[in-house]
C-alpha cells in the first residue's frame, strides 16, 4: 500500500487528527450532484461553519488532480459545486478518477473510505443511498450499503428518500450488521419526513451516548460503520403522503426514459427538486444543517473519550 502519495489532508485537519480534535466529514455528491449551483455553494460554506460553531473541524472530501482531498479550498469547493466534468464517485471509481486525474465528487461511500483512510470518525450528509424500489429485479444496492458494513464511520444522515425502500435497506443494514441508531427518536427518519412507519434498532437520546456506543463498537474490533438518523427538524417537515406522489412521479419519469445504475439517483433528486419547485430544497438544506450540528457534537464527544 501506497497511500501518502494519494491522500492529500489540509494542514489544520492534519493537526486535529494528530492531537484527537473533534473533525466532521462532508461529501461533495450532494454539493456536484445534488444541489443547483450556485446556492449550493453558499450551503457548502454555511455547513462546515456549522460544524465550526460546535467547536469541531470540517473536512470535505473529493477526488481532484489525482488526489483523495480532505479540506477543500475556497477555490475548490466552487469547482465542486459548479459541477462540470465533475463525477460522481463511489468505490467502484475511485482509482480510476484518481489514476486519470479527472474531479470526482465523492458519496456517502467514498466519503466514508477517505474519512476511515485519514483517520476521521463522524461524518455528516443529507440521506444515505440504499436499496431502491424494484431491486429484486434491478439489484440496484448502493454501494453506500457494503460501506457501512465494513468501513468505521459513524454517518449522522436524514435516514433515506422514500424512493428507496426503506424496509428492504434496513433488512441489508441488519444482515450486514451495521447498527441504525435513532437520534432521540425511535422512527427511522424518511428524509423530508420525521417518520418512515420503520423503526431504529435504539434510541440513543444524546451525542454522549451516541459516541459511547461507536467508541464500544470499535473497542469490540467489530468491523464497519453505523446509520445515526437525526430526523428533519420539525418545522422544515413536509408532508409524507405529498412527497410519496412526488417520488412516485419521478420513478414513473425514471422508468419511462429507461435511467439505470448511477444515473438513477441524481435523476430522481433532480426530478423531485423540479416538481417541488423548491420547497424541498430549503428543506434538504435544513435537513442538512441539522446533520452537520448533530454529526459535530458526537465528534466532540468522541473526543472526550
Ligand atoms: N440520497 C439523497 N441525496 C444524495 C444522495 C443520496 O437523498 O445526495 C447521494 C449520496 O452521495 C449517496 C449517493 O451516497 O447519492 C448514492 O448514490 P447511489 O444510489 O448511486 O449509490
Ligand atoms: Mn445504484
Amino acid at each position: 500500500m501506497n497511500l501518502e502519495k494519494y491522500l492529500s489532508i489540509t494542514p489544520e485537519i492534519a493537526e486535529a487528527i494528530k492531537s484527537g480534535k473533534p473533525v466532521v466529514a462532508l461529501e461533495s455528491t450532494i454539493l456536484s450532484h445534488g444541489m443547483p449551483y450556485p446556492e449550493n455553494v453558499e450551503f457548502a460554506h454555511k455547513v462546515e461553519e456549522i460544524v465550526r460553531g460546535e467547536g469541531a473541524i470540517p473536512a470535505t472530501t473529493a477526488i481532484l488532480n489525482g488526489q483523495l482531498k480532505v479540506g477543500l479550498t475556497a477555490e475548490e469547493l466552487e469547482l465542486m459545486c459548479k459541477g462540470e466534468g465533475v463525477g460522481k464517485v463511489s468505490r467502484r471509481d475511485v482509482a480510476t478518477y484518481v489514476a486519470a486525474g479527472l474531479p470526482g465528487a465523492t458519496t456517502v461511500a467514498t466519503t466514508m473510505m477517505i474519512a476511515a483512510m485519514a483517520g476521521i470518525k463522524i461524518f455528516a450528509t443529507g440521506g444515505i443511498g440504499g436499496v431502491h424500489r424494484g431491486a429484486e429485479t434491478t439489484m440496484d444496492i448502493s454501494a453506500d450499503l457494503q460501506e457501512l458494513a465494513n468501513t468505521p464511520v459513524g454517518v449522522v444522515c436524514a435516514g433515506a428518500k422514500s424512493l428507496l425502500d426503506i424496509g428492504l435497506t434496513l433488512e441489508y443494514l441488519e444482515t450486514m450488521g451495521v447498527p441504525v441508531l435513532g437520534m432521540d427518536t425511535n422512527d427511522f427518519p424518511a428524509f423530508y419526513c420525521r417518520k418512515s412507519g420503520f423503526g431504529v434498532d435504539f434510541n440513543v437520546e444524546s451525542p454522549e451516548l451516541c459516541a459511547k456506543i461507536l467508541a464500544t463498537k470499535w473497542d469490540l474490533g467489530l468491523k464497519g460503520g453505523a446509520v445515526i438518523a437525526n430526523p428533519i427538524p420539525v418545522e422544515w417537515e413536509l408532508d409524507f403522503d405529498e412527497m410519496e406522489a412526488v417520488i412516485n412521479k419521478a420513478l414513473e419519469l425514471a422508468k419511462e426514459q429507461g435511467i439505470k445504475g448511477k444515473a438513477t439517483t441524481p435523476f430522481l433528486l433532480s426530478h423531485i427538486k423540479e416538481i417541488t419547485k423548491g420547497v424541498a430544497f430549503a428543506s434538504n438544506k435544513e435537513l442538512a444543517y441539522n446533520n452537520a450540528r448533530m454529526a459535530a457534537k458526537i465528534a466532540v464527544e468522541m473526543a472526550k473519550l
